[in-house]
């Protein structure tokens, strides 16, 4: 076989259904095999939009997303993508054609040195030098993107390496030395957190993505309840605990409620689960959680006390280690007068939005919610309408709200849409976009009305770079440096290329125009002309104390 027709091989025998790239001259060989293949391949209109959409595929489905991209400007294109996956720990496999093996090195046509620049933002990558080696390296890069703590993985194939022809042997295992995941708690760690536990008078779960990422849902409700510990989630996190269960207090950090913040500087104990005390929960990390023992459980030790010194650190897969946690824990903590502070730091505290003049992003988000039963697949931009999601869509599943936390990438939002859809056809699936993030990859409606991929966009359209000129009036003396944005119509331009547009100017028919979109089998955009200068609130300032929140407080 060739290297092209082993990779192809491979593939199918992973599992792919489904790869998203654009072609080019130093992946013809792989493009000529998959001609004939019953993969299914979406081509997408910018090599950005593979990766995010691979990256969609993988958060919505749990399952490994892979993208291609030719050498040079096809593989640079792709590492916006990659570096997205990689900061929020998402399984991509990406594929790159390189230039000739003689020719690396040269300044050879569309040669770049992409192990070299990929290096810092895959979990692993490689570039193959034999044939020989095509297949093991597929088996290992799927195996790495998939286990301990997930992330991308980059595979680059020379154009002669994609010819050359070999036997096919199919590695039957897998033994990378060096690397060997850590998957349960040690004994030991899981008694002495145990025992915190139990003597804990005010302990907080504080869940990220990890939950989502290990499916460790279930057994985070059952210790939430069995020690009634009130759980905060990351944005990462949202949907890793529903946030319609008494004991959630929404998320933590910037945005994050006001109680939630509240219930980390006030704690006794926080129990951290898959998360990574990132700036935008911590704030000022030297008034972190000033009471607080904290455990921290994360796949990852390499993430353990880096931000934060932890008192318990449990290397472990989420899900195994709260099971043995629930296994270990005899005796419940009281915690009724702590649970009784918090029931009214949520009365006194409440999210909250004065709804009057023009439309309120936060009344379309909750009018999505409703009008989808809180069943859709959200994904967002990033700026304001990544913070109003969050904050106002009610999670309760995981797996259902993507979005670019620890990148923060304009643009990600439509093409994960697109890839989330193609994993769960089934599923409806909404992209809160920005009037300016849903330009960085607007092309993509071309991809969606060819392929019938049917997403619905709201786009919460403030004319402005929201997010950046929140920041300006606030701390920046409302000197609105270059973020007015000029728009295009985007009825027009949706329609431009066979999607539908319908543009909303009146509160009365926010309603209306979902329940529109909903029943319109193509892709939609809903063009809401919004209050133009709302904020995000409640907010910390950045390298505030996480209690210092403006905008929260009554
Ligand atoms: C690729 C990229 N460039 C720049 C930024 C910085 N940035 C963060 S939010 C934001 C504004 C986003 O504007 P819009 O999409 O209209 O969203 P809004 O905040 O108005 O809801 C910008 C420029 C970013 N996050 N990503
Ligand atoms: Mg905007």
């Amino acid at each position: 076989m060739t290297g092209a027709e082993i990779l192809i091989e491979c593939l199918k025998r992973e599992g792919v259904e489904v790869m998203f790239g654009y072609p080019g001259g130093a992946v013809l060989p792989i493009f000529d095999k998959l001609y004939d293949s019953d993969i299914r391949f979406i081509l997408t209109r910018h090599e950005q939009a593979a990766a995010h959409a691979a990256d969609g595929y993988a958060r919505a489905t749990g399952k490994v997303g892979v993208c291609i991209a030719t050498s040079g400007p096809g593989a640079t294109n792709l590492t916006t993508g990659i570096a997205t996956a990689y900061m929020d720990s998402i399984p991509i496999v990406a594929i790159t054609g390189q230039v000739r093996t003689h020719l690396i090195g040269n300044d050879a046509f569309q040669e770049a040195d992409v192990t070299g620049i990929t290096r810092p933002i895959t979990k692993y990558n490689y570039l193959v030098k034999d044939v020989k080696d095509l297949a093991r390296i597929i088996r290992e890069a799927f195996h790495i993107a998939s286990t301990g703590r997930p992330g991308p993985v980059l595979i680059d194939i020379p154009v002669d390496i994609q010819q050359k022809d070999t036997e096919f042997i199919w590695p039957q295992e897998i033994n990378i030395r060096g690397y060997k995941p850590t998957y349960f708690g040690h004994p030991g760690q899981i008694k002495k957190a145990a025992k915190f536990i139990q003597n804990s008078k005010k302990p907080l779960i504080y869940a990220g993505g990890g939950i989502i990422l290990s499916a460790a849902h279930q057994e985070l409700k059952e210790l939430a309840e069995k020690i009634q510990a009130p759980v905060t989630t990351t944005l990462m996190g949202l949907g890793g605990f529903s946030s319609l269960h008494p004991l959630s207090l929404g998320m933590l950090g910037m945005h994050g409620t006001v109680y939630a913040n509240l219930a980390v500087q006030n704690a006794d104990l926080i129990i951290a689960v898959g998360a990574r005390f990132d700036d935008r929960v911590t704030g000022r990390l030297d008034a972190f959680a000033p009471y607080a023992k904290i455990i921290h459980i994360d796949i990852d030790p390499s993430s353990i006390s880096k931000n934060v010194r932890v008192d318990i650190p449990i290397v472990g897969d989420a899900k195994n280690v709260l099971g043995q946690l629930l296994e270990e824990i005899d005796k419940t903590p009281d915690t009724k007068e702590w649970l009784k502070t918090i029931a009214e730091w949520k009365k006194k505290h409440p999210l909250r939005y004065e709804d009057k003049g023009k439309i309120k992003p936060q009344y379309v988000i909750e009018e999505i919610y409703n009008l989808t039963k809180g069943e859709a697949i959200i994904v967002t931009e990033v700026g304001q309408n990544q913070m109003w999601a969050a904050q106002w869509y009610k999670f309760s599943k995981p797996r259902t709200f993507l979005s670019s936390g620890g990148l923060g990438t304009m643009g990600y939002g439509f093409p994960a849409a697109m890839g989330a859809k193609v994993g769960c056809p089934k599923s409806i699936v909404f992209d809160i976009a920005g009037d300016g993030s849903i330009q960085m990859n607007i092309q993509e409606l071309a991809t969606c009305v060819c392929n019938k991929i049917n997403v619905k966009v709201a786009i919460l359209n403030n004319g402005y770079l929201g997010m950046v000129r929140q920041w300006q009036e606030l701390f920046y003396k409302k000197r609105y440096s270059h973020t007015c944005l000029y728009n295009p119509d985007f009825v027009k331009l949706a329609e431009a290329y066979g999607a539908v547009g319908i543009r909303v100017t009146k509160k009365e028919e926010v309603r209306s125009a979902i329940e529109k979109a909903l029943e319109i089998d193509n892709t939609v955009f809903i063009d809401f002309h919004i209050e133009p200068e709302e904020n995000v609130f409640p907010m910390v300032p950045a390298g505030e104390a996480i209690d210092r929140m403006i905008g929260g407080m009554a």
